[in-house]
């Protein structure tokens, strides 16, 4: 890692979808003189190919062919610089400050995504990052359904220095959410954090789950859950955008997190979430580390993407 700091990690980290993505549009722009057809035609292959997604991509394309001509472009490299900016422009509507404070205390988070997505991990990450920030923090146990899921996520609440409310394997989730935020009010922790299951027997048994969590943590703070958060897995390309569909048409996402975004060469997934599901992206994972959890700004994602 030649470069210190979030930025240098976040860049180090994004290498895969670097080689891949901004390293083909290099080589393709590399040996060029001028623009014509077909290096439109390659780019959009190397988007598609990058799990920018075929909407997405072609959006990008008719863009980059409008400023292309209204600018009267002549060289790759003017175009390599639009590609950035238009990319910089797509994911800017999801950038902006984090916010994790309510009125009154506490600030709860629920946090959802399919199973393996990173749910836990991240609960972890984000108790970690508040706390640094002077924070009090609490974790809810509210995936009973896996065994070894509150074991998992008891060890974060170790690593991070936050509490946490557990129940038995098996208990009603809805049930330890409440627990959770009748403590939280009680201890006059800042923020509460609610990592859920990621599987039930159905999808449909889980979005009822969820909504059943949202109902009855109401009951003990009808402001309650102040942010629901969606983890997605950005290995899971295209496919993980049909599971977030699922969970915004059931629940109302206010925030996406991607995760594992250092494993993955088709990081483009990230232009495709933020144009096509309209939710801002609040964090990223990054890696496995209690420091990998980064928050979003569009434009210097865009830089250190491209590197
Ligand atoms: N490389 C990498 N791995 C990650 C990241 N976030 C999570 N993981 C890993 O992904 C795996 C699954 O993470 P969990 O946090 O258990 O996922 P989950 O959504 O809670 O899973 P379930 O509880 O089974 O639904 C673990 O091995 C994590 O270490 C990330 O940003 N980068
Ligand atoms: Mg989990």
């Amino acid at each position: 890692m030649a470069e210190g700091g979030m930025f240098g990690r976040l860049k180090d980290r994004l290498s895969k979808t670097r080689e891949n993505l901004v390293g083909n549009v290099k080589r393709l722009f590399g040996g060029r003189l001028k623009i014509d057809d077909e290096v439109f035609d390659q780019l959009e292959e190397i988007l598609i190919e990058a799990d920018v997604g075929v909407d997405t991509t072609m959006s990008i394309l008719d863009d980059m062919r409008a400023m292309a001509r209204e600018r009267g472009f002549t060289t790759p490299e003017e175009l390599y610089e639009a590609l950035k900016e238009e990319m910089i422009r797509l994911l800017e509507p999801g950038d902006h400050a984090l916010n994790w404070t309510a009125p009154e205390k506490p600030h709860v988070t629920l946090i959802t995504g399919v199973n393996g997505s990173g749910k836990t991990t991240t609960a972890g990450k984000l108790a970690a990052k508040l706390i640094a920030d002077g924070r009090a923090v609490l974790l809810g146990a509210a995936d009973t359904f896996r065994a070894a899921a509150a074991e998992q996520l008891s060890i974060w609440s170790e690593r991070s220095g936050a509490g946490i409310i557990k129940h038995k394997e098996g208990s009603d989730p809805a049930s330890v959410a409440y627990d959770a935020v009748d403590a939280a009010i009680a201890r006059g922790v800042d923020n509460l954090l609610i990592d859920t299951a990621g599987r039930l027997h159905t999808k449909v048994n889980l979005m009822e789950e969820l909504k059943k969590i949202q109902r009855v943590m109401r009951k003990r703070l009808p402001e309650a859950p102040h942010e629901v958060l969606l983890v997605l897995d950005a290995t899971t390309g295209q496919n993980g955008l049909q599971q977030a569909r699922v969970f915004t048409e059931a629940l109302e996402v206010t925030g996406v997190i991607l995760t594992k975004l250092d494993g993955t060469a088709k990081g483009g997934m990230i232009v495709a979430i933020q144009k096509e599901l309209g939710i801002p992206i609040k964090l990223i994972g990054v890696g496995e580390g209690i420091d990998d959890l980064q928050p979003f700004h569009a434009r210097e994602f865009v830089e250190a993407l491209f590197g």
